[in-house]
C-alpha cells in the first residue's frame, strides 16, 4: 500500500480508525494506575424511603403486572445499567397474603434473606422453603423457583442476583415455568437432615437452599461467647456451601457481621465490592469520604478498593447482613485486600 508523502501520527491514527484499528499510543495513561479504579459510588438508601414505596406498590402494582413485585436499589453511578453495583443486583420484595410469584428460572443467580414476615414460602427445584425472619434462601443459577403466601400476613425479604455481572457476561437467560405453581416433592427441613455431620452421599448432589435463623443466630452467640472479633469486620460469619466449604454461590458470598455495644473496626479496603443491610440494631460506616449513619432496615454500598470501617456506639448489640462479589475476584485471582488508614 501506498504510504501518504508526509506521514505522521494523526495521520496514521485517522487512517487506521477507518478500518477498526487503534494504536496503544492512542490511550492515555490514565489506563496505568497502582490501583483499582471504580464507578461505583458510595451510597445508603433508607428503610423509610424503601418502605413507603413498597406499601404504595403494594396498592398499585398488581402481580398481574410484574414477574416480582421488587423494587431495585440504583447506583446513581450505574443509572443506564440500573444497577445496585456493577456486579450485584439488590431489591426489596413485597408478597401481600395470599399472593403466589409464578415460577421462572434464570442463570442469573438469586438469594433471600427475609426481613418481615414469616410463614410464606418459596419453592425451589421443587423442595418446599418456608420463610422465617432472618432466613437465607437460595436460588442458584437455572433453579426453578416460585414464592406463595399462604401465611395470612404480609412479608417483606431482600434479593440480590447477579443479574448485572451475567449481563456483562451476555448471559442472561430467562425461561417462565409451564405450570402455575412448582409440584412440591419435598420440604427444606427433610433436605437439612441430609447435611448434618453424618450424612449420605447423596447429599454430595447440592440441594442444600436453605440457612435457618434459627442456626445462624445459635451460631453466631456462640461465636460471640468464644472467640474475639476480626480487626476489621467485627464477629463476622460466612454462608458457606455445606458441601465444598466454598462460597455462598459461585458469584455471591453473603455474611453477617456483628458489632457488640462500644465495637470500632478498622479500616481496610479490598478489590470485592459489598453491600451491606442493617438487619439488627444500629452504627455509623465510614466509607472512603463518607459517613452513613444506619438504622435496622438502611443499606449502604462499599465500592471496591474503598477504606471502609464501622462503628456501633448504640447500647445494643447490631448485625448487617452483607453480600460481596469476592468469590468472583477471587477464582479470577484479582483478589487483594490490605488495611487502610481512614
Ligand atoms: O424473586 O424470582 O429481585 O426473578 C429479581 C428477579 C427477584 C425472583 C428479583 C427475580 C426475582
Ligand atoms: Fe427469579
Amino acid at each position: 500500500m501506498k504510504r501518504p508523502m508526509t506521514d505522521s501520527v494523526e495521520v496514521l491514527n485517522a487512517d487506521m480508525a477507518k478500518k477498526n484499528l487503534g494504536g496503544h499510543w492512542q490511550l492515555g495513561f490514565e489506563s496505568y494506575l497502582a490501583y483499582p479504579e471504580t464507578t461505583v459510588q458510595p451510597c445508603l438508601w433508607k428503610w423509610k424511603d424503601v418502605y413507603e414505596s413498597l406499601m404504595r406498590a403494594g396498592e398499585v402494582v398488581g402481580m398481574d403486572q410484574a414477574e416480582r413485585r421488587t423494587i431495585r436499589l440504583l447506583n446513581p453511578a450505574l443509572k443506564e445499567r440500573q444497577a445496585t453495583t456493577h456486579t450485584i443486583q439488590f431489591s426489596f420484595q413485597y408478597v401481600k397474603a395470599g399472593e403466589h410469584a409464578r415460577p421462572h428460572r434464570h442463570t442469573a443467580a438469586a438469594l433471600r434473606f427475609i426481613l418481615k414476615g414469616n410463614g410464606a414460602y418459596t419453592t425451589v427445584n421443587g423442595q418446599k422453603c418456608v420463610m422465617e425472619e432472618g432466613d437465607l434462601i437460595l436460588t442458584p443459577q437455572l433453579t426453578w423457583h416460585d414464592h406463595t403466601n399462604d401465611s395470612g400476613k404480609p412479608i417483606i425479604w431482600l434479593d440480590g442476583l447477579d443479574i448485572p455481572l451475567v449481563q456483562s457476561l451476555q448471559q442472561l437467560l430467562f425461561e417462565p415455568h409451564p405450570q402455575e405453581a412448582q409440584p412440591i416433592e419435598k420440604t427444606s427441613d427433610q433436605v437439612a437432615l441430609l447435611y448434618g455431620h453424618a450424612r449420605p452421599n447423596a447429599a454430595a448432589a447440592a440441594e442444600f437452599f436453605h440457612y435457618k435463623w434459627s442456626d445462624t443466630e445459635r451460631c453466631l452467640s456462640a461465636l460471640v461467647k468464644t472467640a474475639s472479633p476480626d480487626r476489621f469486620d467485627g464477629y463476622i460469619l460466612e454462608f458457606r456451601n455445606p458441601v465444598t466449604g466454598g462460597p455462598t454461590m459461585p458469584t455471591i458470598q453473603c455474611a453477617l457481621e456483628l458489632l457488640r455495644p462500644g465495637e470500632e473496626t478498622e479500616a481496610h479496603r479490598h478489590t470485592s465490592t459489598v453491600i451491606y443491610h442493617a438487619f439488627r440494631g444500629g452504627g455509623s460506616s465510614y466509607v472512603g469520604d463518607e459517613r452513613f449513619d444506619w438504622q435496622q432496615g438502611d443499606s449502604f454500598v462499599v465500592p471496591l478498593w474503598y477504606p471502609h470501617r464501622h462503628v456501633n456506639r448504640a447500647a445494643s448489640e447490631a448485625v448487617l447482613f452483607s453480600m460481596s462479589d469476592a468469590p468472583v475476584l477471587k477464582s479470577l485471582h484479582l483478589y487483594r485486600e490490605e488495611p487502610a488508614g481512614l
